[in-house]
């Protein structure tokens, strides 16, 4: 595994270190990716219905049901190797951060103790109307099925519908979360990009930020993307797989 090598040279010597991930790593813990072919979500649901303010404004119930049913899959599935990997390099490097385009919670429960997340919590529902934060949902008491309509709950201030907590395309990221991700790009020694398609923006210019900064980007993806040009080291693998391995080899000891 002589790219592997590389990348752990590179781990080892840096200083700051991003972690970028997507929905890739969380594919072994068996919650689906959005692009890949047959498996996808977008493969077998429509975004433009599900995952825009328009589809909230025009049929709540369908896209609360969809998302109760994505975040109670989550709920019943677990971080695997790639995630705790994550967390035991955020705990070797001096100055590391995590930076995840995922809304599911498998990278907290894997013991990262604050990820950045670029697109939102499944686990953070607010009200669509005054934003106030409704606090974490109740534990469905079944498995809402797949296209199953949900009402949504209304908000205790001003009676507004409650909205899942994720970016939905067309919307601004979340201000705070794009400004400490482009920070860390900016002056990271290494960015590590890992599961991810890199064809979301503005997130995917956050490993183009970090090389253009003169960080070494390592990618990890079974797939080529368009990431592929940006990175010093492409290692064509699972997460689950690749990642326990880079840990052992900079940290022989971890
Ligand atoms: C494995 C693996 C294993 C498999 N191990 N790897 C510039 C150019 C073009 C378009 C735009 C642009 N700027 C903005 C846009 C529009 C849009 C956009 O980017 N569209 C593109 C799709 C064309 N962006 C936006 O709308 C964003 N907002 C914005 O720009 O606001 C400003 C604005 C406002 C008003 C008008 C215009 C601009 C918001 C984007 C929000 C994205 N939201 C989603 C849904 C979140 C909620 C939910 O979960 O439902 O976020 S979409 C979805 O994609 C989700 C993900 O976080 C995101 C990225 O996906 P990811 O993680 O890369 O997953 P996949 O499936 O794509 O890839 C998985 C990868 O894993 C693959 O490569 C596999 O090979 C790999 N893999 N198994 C390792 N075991
Ligand atoms: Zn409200």
């Amino acid at each position: 595994m002589p790219d592997v090598r590389e990348a752990a040279k590179l781990l080892e010597n840096a200083a700051r270190v991003v972690v970028f991930t997507g929905a890739g790593i969380s594919a072994e813990s068996g919650v689906p990716t959005f692009r890949d072919a047959l498996t996808g979500l977008w493969e077998r649901f429509d975004a433009q219905s599900l995952a825009t303010p328009q589809a909230f404004r025009d049929d709540p119930e369908l896209v609360w049901g969809w998302y109760e049913w994505r975040r109670h899959k989550v709920s019943s599935v677990h971080p695997n190797p790639g995630h705790l990997a994550v967390a035991t390099i955020e705990a070797r490097v001096p100055a590391a951060t995590l930076i995840t385009q995922n809304v599911d919670d498998l990278h907290e429960r894997a013991g990262s103790p604050d990820p950045v997340h670029l697109h939102g919590s499944l686990f953070a529902p607010r009200c669509a109307d005054c934003g106030k934060p409704a606090g974490p949902p109740a534990a469905p008491a079944d498995e809402p099925g797949e296209g199953r309509r949900i009402r949504p709950p209304s908000c205790s201030r001003c009676g507004g519908l409650i909205r899942p907590g994720v970016v939905w395309f067309g919307e601004s990221l979340p201000e705070a979360a794009l400004e400490a991700a482009a920070r860390a790009a900016s002056g990271a020694d290494v960015l590590l990009t890992i599961g991810t398609s890199g064809l979301v923006y503005p997130a995917a210019e956050i490993p183009r930020l970090a090389a253009r900064a003169g960080a070494a980007v390592i990618q990890i993806n079974p797939q080529p993307t368009p990431m592929d040009s940006v990175a010093l080291v492409n290692l064509r693998g699972s997460a689950a797989r690749i990642l326990p391995d880079l840990v052992a080899l900079t940290w022989p000891d971890a």
